[in-house]
């Protein structure tokens, strides 16, 4: 893993739930060093499970806000103590877990810049911070500051016609309007606000850094147009909070060097420089080199669909943010809750409980199924929202049962049909160039691979994403320093190691699937209102 001696690094952190990482990388973009502090196991007197403390409510979830700072000082200590060279980082960058939210107390932006070196940070930000327990994207007890939000700008469609997204209760703004309410001295104690990725580039830059737009897009209140906060959602959330939040920036931007803190008590060098850092997801874009066209496919306990978006169209499904490593372009996010454990129950009632004839199925059945279509939703779809198996035969007919063979394929047909329909209604479209990127504990599977090539007509590549968070964020500090002169992200990067492909469509995929997407599309119509029906009737 040793870089040659003189060659210049970039690092990349990644502020996670349940730990902090960090990745070096080489100008040839190799990995020369990784590493990790473990929330819970390394700094137990946080008393975390999985990073977090679970309310009693079961509603909120929060982190304590100095054990990320505790663990930057314990991952910087081990480096130095293990000889790593941070005098040769040339420019870094990071991502944390989006939504987060740190309350900096009044006093805190003159402490950051005259931090003392011989002391650690989490001595230095003991009284730093308005809220010790920052709220995290697993909370969600923040409904009634989100209907707030929705009725105030004209509804949840409106909402994400501006900011990309309905309002969530995990998003930063519903989670800001909740801390006004219901802590309003430690509100009024609060100098600054931060996500999680913009309080962790703070630190290193010893002064407040800026929100950047793409993690940014996760808050319900940045216009995603004009990549500027939202007048109306500030307004609706709290007053003059344009000032607590500081300007957004493009996520490429160069925000300074870092802070002499660093350079005297690690020894990083003076020109060292801190890029933008961002959201994990966006993050994980720039890792898997996501280009124009691309869609990435996590197939694991539930799928996750990233798209790269020229022209997004904001729905009330999924989550439009502005794009990482392109200011025109945007990404999206779409969650699955039905995925492997859907497959796996399939196997074992189709497949005798065995991949091989799982896979048999695949190769035995033709493309399209005969026209069989099925929805397999064991429990309540985010997307779209509704429940239960639904059969369909050739001539839309709803049917009971389908021959083993015929409900396997109707099964992931069905799920990849789903995720490319609702990537399209949030404005991707499979163009020339279009890659499939698949990952996660399905993707060793080249019958499943197989169809995922068929439905989305184009080539399916797999990629190891255990670490791409923390490498995109690497990549992004190499981007970083050239963004300004012009130079695109995929031109700075192009060195990386490529994924490998698996699959390519058959000659026939187009037609066939082109053709089904449209009858899928008017039976999820019927399904949708079979379970609304359903859920009304037992409600
Ligand atoms: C995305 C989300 C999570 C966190 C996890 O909207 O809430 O993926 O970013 O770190």
């Amino acid at each position: 893993m040793a870089a040659a001696p003189d060659s210049l690094l970039y690092l990349g952190l990644d502020f996670s739930t349940q730990q902090l990482k960090v990745v070096a990388i080489d100008e040839n973009l190799s990995v020369v060093y990784q590493n990790s502090v473990q929330f819970d196991s390394k700094l137990p007197e946080f008393r975390t499970q999985g990073g977090v403390h679970i309310h009693a409510d079961r509603l909120t979830v929060t982190s304590p806000v100095l054990m990320w700072v505790k663990a930057l000082d314990e991952l910087l200590d081990e480096m130095k103590r293990t000889g790593f060279d941070l005098s040769r980082v040339r420019a870094l960058s990071g991502s944390g877990q989006q939504h987060g939210s740190v309350f900096w107390k009044t006093g805190a932006s003159q402490t950051l810049k005259q931090l003392n070196p011989d002391q650690t940070l989490n001595q230095l930000l003991q009284d730093s911070f308005a809220v010790k327990d920052s709220p995290v994207w697993m909370d969600s007890s923040s409904r009634q500051q989100c209907q707030d939000l929705e009725a105030a700008v004209g509804g949840a469609l409106r909402l994400a016609e501006i900011t990309g997204s309905r309002a969530y209760e995990r998003f930063t703004g519903s989670q800001i309007s909740k801390l006004r309410q219901i802590r309003v001295q430690d509100f009024l104690d609060t100098e600054r606000i931060s996500l999680v990725s913009s309080f962790a580039a703070s630190l290193f830059l010893g002064g407040y850094a800026a929100i950047d737009s793409s993690d940014g897009s996760g808050m319900n209140l940045l216009d995603i147009g004009t990549r500027n906060w939202s007048e109306i959602c500030l307004e609706a959330t709290a007053p003059h909070l344009d000032r607590l939040l500081g300007a957004p920036v493009p996520s490429t931007s160069v925000l300074g060097p870092v802070s002499s803190y660093f350079v005297h008590r690690y020894g990083f060098s003076e020109g060292c420089r801190v890029v933008a850092f961002t959201g994990d997801n966006p993050a994980s874009l720039a890792g898997m080199r996501l280009h124009q066209g691309d869609i990435a496919v996590s197939l694991g306990t539930s799928d996750t669909v990233f798209l790269w978006i020229q022209q997004p169209r904001p729905a009330l499904e999924g989550h439009v943010f502005c794009n990482p490593v392109d200011q025109e372009a945007y990404m999206a996010l779409l969650c699955f809750k039905n995925g492997s454990l859907t497959r796996e129950r399939v196997r074992n009632q189709s497949a005798g409980g065995s991949w091989e004839l799982f896979s048999a199925a695949l190769r035995d059945t033709p493309l399209g199924n005969n026209g069989n279509i099925g929805f397999y939703f064991d429990t309540m779809e985010i997307t779209p929202s509704a429940v239960g198996v639904h059969r369909f035969d050739s001539n839309n007919s709803e049917v009971s049962s389908l021959s083993p063979e015929v409900e396997v394929r109707a099964l992931v047909e069905g799920q990849f049909l789903s995720r490319r329909l609702h990537a399209e209604r949030l404005g991707y479209s499979i163009i020339p160039g279009t890659r499939v990127l698949a990952t996660g504990g399905a993707s060793s599977n080249k019958e499943i691979l197989q169809v995922l090539s068929d439905v989305f007509n184009a080539p399916v590549y797999t990629i190891d994403l255990s670490n791409s968070a923390c490498l995109g964020s690497a990549y992004r500090a190499l981007h970083g320093l050239v963004a300004e002169s012009g130079v695109s992200f995929f031109d700075s990067v192009k060195k990386a190691p490529e994924p490998q492909l698996m699959a390519t469509p058959h000659p026939t995929a187009k037609q066939v699937y082109d053709q089904m997407l449209t009858r899928f599309a008017q039976l999820e119509e019927r399904v949708l209102q079979k379970t609304s029906s359903h859920q009304i009737s037992c409600g």
